[in-house]
C-alpha cells in the first residue's frame, strides 16, 4: 500500500514572531550585516547587503504605514524580479500586512479581478502596467494607492520619493507563527485564479526541510532562479531560502535567454541553480556552452514545475558534470515535498518524500493503491496553506484535515520512487506554468470558423508540456495549414501571452462527450512519456 514518509525533522519556531525579523534581522544578529543578500543583475547592477536590505525594507514599511496600510491589509505587488519587489514583500510583512505577489503576465481584466478579490489597498508596480490598471481604476473598489517604481507619470505615487525621506527604523509588528502572512494566486480549470493564503511558519518549514536536508543550503551559497518571484517556486528559492540561510541570490529581471543565464552563473559564481525543464532544454541547445562559460561554481541544479524528462537530465549531467534534482512542489505546499536526492536519483522520476513530509496514493474511494499502481497524490506537512480565499467549496475538496489533495496522479515503484503520470483534473502545464483549458477554448472560439473545441495537455517529443487543441470546424470551413496558423494567431491575440497558445491544433469531426453533452477532455489528453 502506498504511504511513504520522509525522515522526521525538528521544527521549532516561536509562537510570537515576525517572518521579516526571522529572515532579515536574524542575519544582522548573526553578524552578516555587510554580507551581500542580493545582486540585482540589471543594466545598472546593484549589490545590496543585509544591512542595506533591512533599511530599505523599513523605509517602504514606514511609507506603507503612512499611506494607511494596517495589520492584515493586503499590499499587491506586480513587479519583475528587482530589489523593490523583495523590499515591498518583506516591508508589508514587517508591519503585519499581507503581500500579494501577482504575475506580471495577466490581462487587464484579470488584474481587475485579482485586485478586487484580494481587496489590496496599495499596489506596487511599474509605469506601463500602472497605466493599464488606471483604466480600470473606477472598477477597483478597494485599491487606494498605486506606487510605481519608475518615474512614469504624475498620476501615481513614486516609490523613490516615498522611501527617500522615510525613516530607516521600524520595529517588526509582533505576529503569530500562525497568522495569515502572504498570498499567491493559483489557476484552476474553471473560474478565476484562487488566492492561496500562507501562514507565517509555512516558508520556514520548507526552508528547514527541503532546502536544508535535500540541498544542504548554507550561507556560502549563491542562488539563481530563472522562475520569478511571483511563482511559489521562485519566491521560495530567491527570497525565503536565501534569507533563511544567510546566503546570497541574484535578482534577474528579464527573460532567461541562454547566454544571459550562463553569463549570470559565471559572473556571480552561482552554486545553486533553479529552473524548469523547458529552460534547461533551451540552455542545452546552446552550442559548446560548457566550454564557452566557466560554470565550475555550480554544485547542484534543481528542476520543478513539471516532470524533467530523463534525456534532459542526462545531457545536462554529461555536459556540465552537475546533477539536476527534479522534485514536485505546489503553490499550496509552499515548496518541494517529493524530490530526488544527491546520490539517489532516478532520472524521469520525482524522487522520494522530502524529510518532514508524508505522501499517500489513493484510489477513487480513498483506499491506498498498491506499489506500481496509479493513484491520486495526497501530501501532509506543516507548510500547507490555510485555505483558498473566498472559495469554500474548492477549499473543502483540496484541504483535507492535515492532508492536501494535489490533483496529480502518481505511481510508486519498488524502490519507493514516485513517477508523475499526469493531472486528475483538466489543468494544463505549459512550460511549467498553469494554463486553464477553458480560457484557451474561449480564445479559440472567438474565431468564426470554430464550432467547438477541447484543449488538453500535450507533450513535445522531448517531454515538455504544452497545450493541444482539438477543433471542430463549422461546416463551411475546411481544415488547412493557413487556418491553423490563423487560429493560433487569433488565440495569441486574445490570450495576450504565447505560452497559453496551443502548440498543436488537431481538426476533428467531433469531440468525445458524456450523455449530457459535456466534453470529455480526459479522453483526449496525453500522458507524459516515462523513461524508466
Ligand atoms: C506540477 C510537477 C511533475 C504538478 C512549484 C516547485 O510548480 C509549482 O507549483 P504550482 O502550484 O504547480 C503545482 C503542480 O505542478 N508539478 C510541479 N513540479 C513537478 N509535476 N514533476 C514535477 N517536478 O501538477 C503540481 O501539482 O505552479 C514547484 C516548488 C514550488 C512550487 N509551487
Amino acid at each position: 500500500m502506498v504511504a511513504a514518509k520522509g525522515e522526521d525533522v525538528e521544527f521549532n519556531i516561536p509562537e510570537e514572531m515576525n517572518l521579516c525579523d526571522i529572515l532579515v534581522d536574524e542575519n544582522l544578529r548573526k553578524g552578516r550585516g555587510d554580507k551581500i543578500a542580493f545582486y540585482y543583475a540589471a543594466e545598472r547592477e546593484e549589490r545590496i547587503t543585509y544591512r542595506q536590505l533591512l533599511e530599505k525594507i523599513n523605509k517602504i514599511g514606514n511609507a506603507l504605514k503612512s499611506l494607511g496600510v494596517e495589520v492584515e491589509n493586503r499590499v499587491a505587488i506586480v513587479l519583475p524580479d528587482m530589489p523593490q519587489h523583495v523590499e515591498t514583500f518583506l516591508g508589508a510583512i514587517r508591519i503585519g500586512a499581507q503581500p500579494v505577489a501577482l504575475s506580471t503576465l495577466e490581462t487587464p481584466q484579470t488584474y481587475e479581478y485579482l485586485l478586487n478579490d484580494s481587496r489590496a489597498k496599495v499596489l506596487v508596480t511599474y509605469g506601463k502596467l500602472a497605466e493599464v490598471i488606471k483604466e480600470a481604476k473606477n472598477k477597483l473598489r478597494y485599491l487606494k494607492h498605486i506606487i510605481v517604481v519608475d518615474e512614469y507619470s504624475e498620476d501615481f505615487l513614486s516609490y523613490s520619493d516615498l522611501t527617500k525621506d522615510s525613516s530607516p527604523n521600524l520595529e517588526p509588528e509582533p505576529m503569530s507563527k500562525d497568522d495569515f502572512c502572504y498570498w499567491l494566486y493559483s489557476s484552476g480549470t474553471t473560474g478565476p485564479p484562487k488566492g492561496v493564503i500562507h501562514l507565517a511558519h509555512d516558508p520556514l518549514y520548507s526552508t528547514d526541510t527541503y532546502y536544508k536536508h535535500i540541498l544542504n543550503l548554507n550561507e556560502d551559497d549563491t542562488i539563481f532562479s530563472t522562475s520569478k518571484l511571483f511563482f511559489a517556486y521562485g519566491i521560495g528559492n530567491t527570497l525565503f531560502a536565501t534569507l533563511r540561510a544567510g546566503a546570497s541570490a541574484v535578482l534577474f529581471p528579464g527573460a532567461p535567454e541562454p547566454n544571459k543565464v550562463f553569463e549570470t552563473i559565471q559572473r556571480y559564481k552561482i552554486s545553486l541553480f533553479f529552473s524548469v525543464p523547458v529552460v534547461y532544454s533551451r540552455l542545452l541547445t546552446e552550442k559548446d556552452f560548457e566550454k564557452r562559460y566557466n560554470l565550475s561554481s555550480l554544485r547542484l541544479c534543481v528542476s520543478a514545475g513539471e516532470a524533467l524528462p530523463a534525456a534532459i537530465y542526462e545531457s545536462w549531467k554529461r555536459r556540465t558534470g552537475v546533477d539536476i534534482l527534479d522534485g514536485i512542489g505546489t503553490t499550496e505546499l509552499t515548496h518541494i515535498f517529493i524530490s530526488n536526492r544527491v546520490g539517489r536519483i532516478k532520472p524521469g522520476s520525482s524522487g522520494i518524500p522530502v524529510p518532514g513530509y508524508e505522501v499517500r496514493l489513493v484510489d477513487d474511494e480513498g483506499r491506498e493503491v498498491k506499489v506500481g499502481e496509479v493513484g491520486k497524490l495526497l501530501v501532509k506537512g506543516d507548510s500547507i496553506a490555510a485555505l483558498y480565499w473566498r472559495k469554500h467549496e474548492k477549499t473543502k475538496r483540496a484541504f483535507l484535515g492535515e492532508w492536501f489533495f494535489t490533483g496529480d496522479s502518481y505511481y510508486m515503484d519498488e524502490d519507493g520512487f514516485f513517477w508523475h503520470v499526469g493531472r486528475t483534473d483538466d489543468l494544463i502545464k505549459s512550460a511549467g506554468a498553469w494554463v486553464s483549458p477553458v480560457e484557451v477554448e474561449g480564445a479559440l472560439l472567438k474565431h468564426p470558423a470554430v464550432l467547438e473545441c477541447a484543449v488538453v495537455q500535450g507533450y513535445t517529443e522531448e517531454g515538455i508540456g504544452r497545450p493541444k487543441a482539438y477543433v471542430v470546424l463549422k461546416s463551411e470551413y475546411q481544415p488547412s495549414e493557413e487556418l491553423e496558423k490563423e487560429l493560433k494567431e487569433n488565440a495569441h491575440k486574445n490570450l495576450g501571452v504565447g505560452f497559453k497558445v496551443p502548440t498543436w491544433i488537431v481538426f476533428v469531426k467531433e469531440l468525445p462527450k458524456t450523455a449530457t453533452g459535456k466534453i470529455q477532455r480526459y479522453k483526449l489528453r496525453e500522458q507524459p512519456k516515462l523513461q524508466v
